[in-house]
């Protein structure tokens, strides 16, 4: 519990093998429910993230996909099951370790004063983003972030691309799980969506990770082929909702 919530944090992890058993071990004591979603991983993640989850018997569970159906849709199995579970805040850190476990109170503060219903990470207001993280993500999030103020209407936020987040389950229950994109561009679509909700959101600061070992799935085929269409799609469902309220 913190601050008279219940937490719970969805860990959406596709061959992790090297992170994972960490990143579980790492979440913090307030966490009332640990969901990870093992999205049919080819490696070791899934033996190794039971392995985690029996050292924190009674908070985690491990759910495992038939098929691999892309981290949007991880995301969303994650959520419903915390959904299940009675939690009142929903994070997300992603299983590649690269989200501090230390910013997790902070994402959560906003919610818990009543202040926001979706609260994301933003690495461009840590001092360490321009040493941090590598040019070729600055340049990609740079032009995605300016997009995805465009495409959501929010015009305060940035850094759409940070995976972490945390959102209250009473916006989370008018969200359309099934409707949202399942893939990279995932954050995206959901900033949309939660504009046409009426969901207050707020960016807090949170430390950007890429460390020796960084690997991502992220390329030419999985991203910026996709996320540009996902983004016209956002923003058409956007204004086409605004248009039927007016
Ligand atoms: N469940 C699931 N998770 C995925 C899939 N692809 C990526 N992920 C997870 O999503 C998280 C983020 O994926 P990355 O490819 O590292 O993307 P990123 O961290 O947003 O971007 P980088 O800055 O490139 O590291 C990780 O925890 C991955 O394991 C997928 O197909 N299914
Ligand atoms: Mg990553």
């Amino acid at each position: 519990m913190y601050r008279s919530l219940r937490v719970g944090v969805v860990i959406p992890a596709y061959n992790e093998a090297r992170a994972i058993g960490r990143t579980i071990a790492d979440v913090p004591a307030l966490v009332d429910d640990i969901l990870v979603v093992d999205d049919a991983s080819h490696d070791a993640t899934l033996p190794l993230a039971q392995a985690a989850a029996q050292a924190r018997p009674g908070t985690t569970v491990v759910i495992q996909h038939a098929a691999n159906r892309g981290v949007g849709a991880a995301i969303s199995t994650g959520y419903r099951h915390a959904l299940d579970r009675g939690c009142d805040v929903i994070a997300v850190m992603a299983g590649d370790g690269q989200m501090d476990p230390e910013d997790l109170p902070r994402l959560i503060d906003p919610i818990a004063e009543d202040r926001a219903d979706y609260v994301k990470g933003n690495r461009f207001l840590h001092p360490e983003i321009w040493t941090a993280m590598p040019p070729s993500r600055i340049v990609g999030n740079l032009a995605l972030s300016a997009a995805t103020r465009i495409t959501s209407g929010y015009r305060h936020i940035f850094d759409s691309q940070c995976g972490y987040t945390a959102m209250h389950r009473r916006v989370l229950a008018e969200i359309d799980l099934d409707a949202l994109f399942p893939r990279y561009g995932y954050p995206n679509d959901l900033l949309s969506r939660l504009a046409i909700a009426g969901a207050r959101v707020v960016d807090v600061p949170v430390r950007p990770i890429y460390g020796p070992h960084w690997k991502s799935g992220i390329n030419l085929r999985t991203a910026v082929h996709p996320i540009p269409w996902v983004l016209l799609r956002s923003w058409s469902t956007r204004l086409a909702a605004r248009l039927r309220r007016e």
